[in-house]
């Protein structure tokens, strides 16, 4: 029998190309948990956690997935069957509450080990991929509604974006939604626009909010007020004809149910990392299938490690209503992977190749790393 031989866990610090403006952070660089496994063959598997802004975004960070990681997960896992991922799974659940992002890190390891040992990609393990390739959305967040607009109008003119997702919420409403409208003018009928609150919005604010975007040709506004109050979201679902998307109210099968019962989304932004991987992702997945809404394959800013685990996974999706948003490696000012996602006409393609189909630059690994003879450098003055 295989075994799970070793867990190693690093934090990669990666610039990110400009400011990314945010409702509750505004982030400079991407911290990503990095975890690569070693098995008793000889193989090994990768896998990473992100989140979004320290903890301004969500109960864990990156020094949290990390350590939940070496301190409860490897100790639990080490010499156990390399190819039962879901015996891992259970026991994960079992021992560590929460702590999604870090789950998702180790699963996806096991994923890529296990894709890689059979010689096949981790879409063949979710049944086989369904398309080759998807529409990508792009986030305008530098803060600056001209910025954007130039921004937006090279990703049509280059056709690498189309679909546009407007981080907004810091402002006041009226201001936010003059520069949606704005934005809109400028790019007409070329680009699909749509919003993320972040749940910034009172109930009261939302109701303005909501009715001034799709005045202005918004299609979808995400999470506009905070995750727990399900009522007001639905209230908001019911209420208007912009589509409404959960994405922070959605930890995993659990809450999806609970917001499928509530009627408080037409739309479902499935995040690998938020729901505890791709298992747990899929299991979202088929719950909003079933309930008749909309999917959206969402991002937590992976680089192109996870955005390659998500790929696989949503490829053998029959239908994603809304595209996906995986352009996480795009903001980012360096490529940790020797194979880049490829970007193209609109779309993100799925990479090939066994297991999540990522290989590592191994030089640029050493120079992002926390810990590594940059950054103690750097604290050293030198
Ligand atoms: C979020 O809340 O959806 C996804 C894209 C982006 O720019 O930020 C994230 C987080
Ligand atoms: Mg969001």
């Amino acid at each position: 029998m295989t075994k799970i031989d070793h867990i190693e866990t690093m934090i990669l610090d990666i610039p990110t190309i400009r400011g990314h403006v945010l409702s509750m952070a505004t982030m400079r660089l991407q911290s990503a948990v990095l975890v690569r496994i070693k098995f008793s063959d000889g193989s090994e598997g990768i896998g990473e956690g992100t989140t979004i802004g320290g903890l301004t975004y969500g109960p864990e960070s990156p020094e949290s997935i990390q350590s939940a990681i070496d301190t409860y997960i490897t100790p639990s896992l080490i010499g156990r069957s390399a190819d039962d991922v879901n015996g891992a799974l259970q026991l994960m659940d079992k021992l560590v509450r929460g702590n999604r992002i870090a789950k998702t890190a180790v699963e996806i390891a096991l994923w890529d080990g296990l894709g890689k040992r059979l010689g096949m990609p981790v879409s063949q393990l979710f049944g086989g991929a369904v398309v080759t390739k998807m529409p990508v959305a792009w986030t305008l967040a530098s803060g600056n509604s001209e910025t954007d607009i130039a921004e937006a109008l090279e990703m049509v003119e280059t056709r690498r974006h189309n679909i546009f997702k407007l981080k907004i919420g810091k402002r006041d409403v009226r201001d936010d939604v003059a520069h949606v409208a704005r934005i809109k003018e400028a790019l007409g009928d070329t680009a699909s626009i749509r919003v993320d609150i972040n749940q910034a919005w009172s109930l009261e604010e939302a109701r303005w909010g909501l009715k001034g975007l799709q005045d202005v040709g918004c299609e979808l506004v995400e999470q506009p007020i905070e995750a727990r109050y399900l009522d007001g979201m639905a209230e908001l679902t019911s209420s208007y004809e912009i589509a409404v998307m959960a994405d922070e109210a959605l930890n995993g099968p659990q809450d999806a149910l609970t917001v499928a019962a509530h009627h408080a989304a037409d739309v479902f932004a499935v995040k690998i990392a938020q729901s505890g991987g791709l298992k747990r992702a899929s299991e979202v997945i088929a719950i909003g299938q079933a309930a008749g809404i909309g999917l959206y394959a969402g991002t937590m800013l992976e680089t192109g490690l996870s955005t390659a685990a998500a790929l696989q996974l949503f490829s053998t999706v029959e239908k994603l209503h809304w595209g996906t948003e995986l352009f996480g490696p795009l903001l980012l000012t360096d490529e940790i992977l020797a194979n880049p996602i490829v970007y193209n006409d609109f779309c993100v393609e799925v990479p090939q190749g066994p297991g999540i189909g990522a290989t590592l630059d191994t030089d640029k690994i050493e120079f992002y790393r926390r810990d590594g003879a940059r950054s103690l450098n750097a604290a050293a003055g030198e």
